[in-house]
């Protein structure tokens, strides 16, 4: 009988982690004034799960909040920003 509690408790765990949104923060060479930061915002409105993005040009970064269970991979996020006109210096995950 316990090995069904574990086996549940594992499935829920699972889950739990899937439905959690991710925030991503990407540091971003060579945004510089409110044009770079619109170009950027323009480039990830287009994907579907990323629910909010905003771009700090103090700390040149580009921070995504994705949907619920949904992601961004690293590579779409690197081909969006070199679209944008920019490049990618580092990308760092977490959940929000
Ligand atoms: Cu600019």
């Amino acid at each position: 009988m316990k090995i069904k509690y574990l086996i549940i408790f594992l499935v829920s765990f699972l889950f739990s982690q899937l439905a959690f949104a991710a925030k991503i923060n990407v540091e971003v060479n060579g945004v510089v004034c409110a044009f770079c930061a619109q170009g950027i915002k323009k480039q990830f409105k287009k994907i579907d799960a990323v629910e909010s993005i905003d771009v700090s040009l103090e700390e040149k970064r580009v921070t995504l909040e994705t949907k619920e269970g949904q992601d961004v991979s690293d590579e779409k996020i690197k081909s969006l920003i070199n679209d944008a006109g920019f490049e990618v210096v580092k990308i760092e995950r977490g959940k929000s």
